[in-house]
């Protein structure tokens, strides 16, 4: 056996077809056992896999392996998110079905994935445009509409012209682009299908805090998308155009009901139902019609971002202030978001930034009525509860907390956000039957229709006589056809075979929907879909589920810190509702990774800078790119991609490879030969062993290769040096079993090679327990000890591992260009960190 070369592509073929065979990844529920349920996202199956690809699927299958040999019961599963628009696009371009260009590139994928040697129990998998996955989709979609959580309504929505089809808001990102395709959006006025994800804002918002295995910038992200404000709703009255209380009301959602006596001016959105009635006929149509024309010439970007010129009309009409009875003048202006509060605003000019810049702009009165406490207006102010100034010498408006002035009986709280003033006010409107403490959420329903055809059909039919009727379960699925000419852009919509049908309900004439459901639809299931992957009775088990669930440890890209994880958390939480299973959160931990770059750029057709990982697995083998790509930096960061580094980490392989066979070919002495080399070595096995393992389950995979090069150099120093004679044999194997089983879930072909056939063992190393170690030995008899003298590094020395403080220190002052650079000054001071440094002040 000895004197095998290292010959990767001989080994991974072979032990990949064993694993297939000996179904060595197949994993059963098993309730005697621990589990551990590890998950990579869903790939897109848009051609052969990336070197993204390999970097997460990487990561995920080390720490999968590494669960199985620590004795988890481990669920590692891979499938295909299948659907969406670049099967069409490729369809449109290259007469293939999308069909065909899905399933040709999913088979891809698959060889890829096994090519790697990825650990997936492919009896799982799940291709969401199979008929048996999305009628699952079909059936989620008709239980949420049971619950209320299914609505159709026309609305303002983003429209995406290149992908011809809508959006939802979390598909729009950056500068208002879609996130497919980075076109801009528009906005349309359209009837669509929404889920209600708005129901679940309170708890998708306080569930952030229990996902402690999150990174916090994800959190961040969420809670700032969700969005949740406190103030109150506060009622104003219309008045009809001669200028007399209508009775008519109209609500505004305002943070600061403090502020109300500051308020000089209201204002309504451009698209607020009201504009056009209160204004038609009269003189100021036309002024108020061009505001309403600009604003609609805006991205929703540009307006939410308040950058935009602020522009505004007068409506004629006037509001009622409930806290002072003072007439305000009804102006339109563009700032104003109709998707936002309720479209109206009260505005403070001498609080908000924003109504700070109109009032100035248009010449509206800016009195103040909140101060900061070192305000020096707070002098002549501070008592007047009456309104005495009605403009002030600021450049911005104030918006922080202060003092309530000219503020009648409020004149002197506190105000502010969640203030005493805020309070009072709110409870005070709330008496007189004009207000109400009230929350607002930023997050809107999420949009889930979309005009293509490459995607799950929505089970519902428009009836013109029963209105709109949901396709009955057992009626379920409604099959997507495949006789669409596709190349032809066609939709379901072109399609009358598919959307003429019978009313469910009536036996009617009616038409079937023919918009798809949102790809994002599917991925926020298909988790849970794994436990459980082939039952055709229900979505799932709920004995499964509950085995399984939550994810354990969750492993992808930061683009889906909204979009993605934000749906999967409410479609979990839905079906906790539904009683489907106990977990009210998906994913317990969550790992962003990194991107994988060239020469600093993001790897890409376009740019020409492509590595492709089947060139590298031909070069070095799948073990070698396996372990570089984790070398290469911590799983979080951004990684530049380097060829020599791979080349490297294949010399390691190979040298370990190398010592493995040597030590296995036997030598050394049967004798304990317990001298200090030998105790160095066993030193260091334990030490690596311990290093390594604490490094995994903190994904310090890069950290973990280098320590176990460490015990590598050790090992083969020992080999060669020692004498034959001399050598403890029994010490050399344990080092060899113990670089291989901490090498296994990287190069786990090489290793298995290794524990099988050079090593000798009957079972796979994938199955055999984790290395264990023992502190004690791993702890070194003596450390090495730097010495500053007021913050400069003035020596070493050499100190017994448990010495204590004292005599480290005593150690140190003795160190001979210590002494000389303290010699005739005082020590003030002497810091000792154990193990590490001695710090001496002295002056
Ligand atoms: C009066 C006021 C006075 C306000 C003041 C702020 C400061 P957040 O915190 O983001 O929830 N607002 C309400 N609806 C709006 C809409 N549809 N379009 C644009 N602005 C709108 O913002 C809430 C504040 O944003 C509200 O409180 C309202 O202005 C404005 F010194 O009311 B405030
Ligand atoms: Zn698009």
């Amino acid at each position: 056996m000895s004197n095998r070369p290292y010959d990767p592509h001989a080994i991974e073929e072979k032990w990949q077809a064993a694993w297939d065979a000996e179904g060595l990844y197949s994993v059963t529920e098993d309730p005697d056992k621990p589990k551990k349920y590890i998950l990579e996202m869903f790939p897109y199956p848009s051609g052969d896999i990336h070197m993204g690809h390999v970097r997460n699927y990487s990561i995920g299958d080390v720490v999968a392996r590494y669960w199985t040999m620590r004795g988890r019961n481990v669920l590692h599963p891979i499938g295909w998110d299948a659907f969406g628009l670049p099967a069409e696009n490729a369809a449109i371009k290259s007469s293939t079905h999308p069909a065909e260009w899905t399933y040709a590139n999913i088979d891809k994928q698959a060889a890829s994935f096994k090519r790697m040697g990825f650990s997936y129990d492919w009896d799982r998998t799940v291709k969401s445009c199979d008929v048996d996955y999305y009628r699952w989709g079909q059936w989620i979609f008709l239980k949420f509409w049971e619950r209320g959580l299914v609505e159709r309504k026309k609305s303002p929505v983003n429209w995406c012209p290149s992908c011809k089809t809508v959006l939802a808001n979390e598909q729009v990102i950056g500068d208002g682009v879609c996130w497919r395709c980075k076109s801009v959006v528009e906005k349309r006025d359209l009837e669509q299908w929404y889920f209600k994800i708005t129901d679940y804002a309170q708890e998708l918002l306080d569930d952030l805090d229990t996902l402690t295995g999150w990174p916090e910038r994800v959190k961040t992200m969420q809670a700032n998308w969700i969005g949740r404000s406190e103030g109150a709703e506060v009622e104003f009255e219309l008045c009809d155009a001669s200028g007399e209380p209508s009775g008519e009301m109209i609500t505004v959602f305002t943070t600061r009901p403090d502020t109300l006596f500051g308020c000089t001016f209201f204002l309504l959105a451009p698209e607020h139902p009201l504009v056009g009635v209160l204004t038609e006929g009269t003189e100021y149509v036309d002024a108020v019609q061009e505001v309403v024309r600009a604003t609609a010439r805006e991205t929703a970007v540009e307006r939410a971002s308040g950058e935009a010129e602020k522009v505004g009309a007068f409506t004629g009409r006037y509001v009622i202030n409930p806290v002072n009875g003072e007439k305000v003048p009804v102006w339109v202006s563009n700032y104003v978001l109709m998707e936002y509060g309720t479209g109206a605003v009260m505005a403070v000019p001498c609080g908000d930034e924003r109504d700070f810049e109109f009032a100035r702009k248009y010449g509206l009165p800016i009195p103040p009525v909140v101060l900061a406490t070192d305000d020096p207006l707070l002098d002549e102010l501070g008592t007047v509860a009456d309104r005495v100034m009605d403009d002030v010498p600021w450049d911005e408006a104030f918006a922080g907390d202060g003092v309530m002035v000219q503020s009648g009986a409020f004149t002197g709280m506190a105000g502010g956000k969640d203030s005493e003033g805020m309070r009072a006010v709110t409870e005070w409107l709330a008496s007189e039957g004009r207000g109400r403490f009230s929350v607002n959420f930023r997050l809107r329903d999420w949009l889930i229709s979309r005009q293509r055809y490459w995607g799950n059909p929505i089970p519902a039919v428009h009836c013109p006589a029963c209105g709109l009727v949901p396709v009955p379960e057992d009626q379920l699925p409604v099959v997507l056809p495949m006789d669409v000419d596709i190349t032809k852009g066609e939709t379901l919509a072109d399609h009358p075979e598919f959307y003429e049908t019978t009313c469910p309900a009536c036996g009617g004439a009616a038409r079937r929907e023919t918009d798809t459901m949102d790809t994002f639809t599917c991925s926020s299931w298909y988790y849970f879909r794994y436990s459980d992957a082939r039952n055709d009775e229900a979505l799932f088990s709920r004995e499964n589920a509950d085995y399984w669930m939550p994810v354990d440890q969750y492993i992808g890209g930061i683009e889906h810190a909204i979009l993605h994880l934000l749906y999967s958390r409410f479609f979990t939480k839905v079906f906790a509702d539904m009683g489907l299973t106990a977990a009210r959160e998906p994913f317990t931990n969550l790992l962003t990774q990194g991107m994988v770059k060239k020469d600093g750029e993001t790897m890409s057709k376009s740019k020409g800078n492509v590595v492709a990982p089947e060139d590298m697995i031909a070069r070095y083998g799948a073990d070698a790119l396996r372990a570089f790509i984790l070398f290469m930096a911590p799983p979080d960061k951004d990684l530049d991609w380097n060829q020599d580094g791979l080349e490297g980490m294949y010399r390691f392989l190979s040298r370990l490879w190398r010592y493995v066979d040597d030590v296995a070919a036997g030598g050394g002495s049967a004798a304990d030969a317990a001298d200090d080399a030998a105790k160095a070595l066993l030193r260091e096995r334990h030490r690596v062993a311990g290093k390594v393992t604490g490094d995994i389950e903190r994904f310090g995979f890069n950290t973990a290769l280098s320590a176990m090069m460490e015990l590598l150099n050790a090992a083969t120093d020992y080999h060669r040096t020692a004498a034959d004679a001399a050598r403890d044999a029994a010490l050399e194997r344990e080092v060899a079993e113990v670089l291989t089983l901490l090498i296994a879930p990287y190069a786990p072909h090489m290793a298995e090679e290794l524990w099988r056939e050079v090593l000798g063992h009957a079972g796979s190393v994938h199955r055999e327990a984790w290395v264990t170690f023992d502190e004690a030995l791993a702890a070194a008899d003596e450390v090495e000890i730097v010495v500053q003298v007021n913050g400069k590094v003035r020596g070493k020395v050499v100190v017994a591992a448990d010495a204590d403080e004292a005599t480290v220190r005593e150690a140190a002052l003795n160190v001979p260009r210590v002494a000389e650079q303290i010699e005739g000054l005082t020590v003030r001071k002497v810091v000792v960190v154990p193990g590490k440094l001695v710090s001496v002040v002295a002056g």
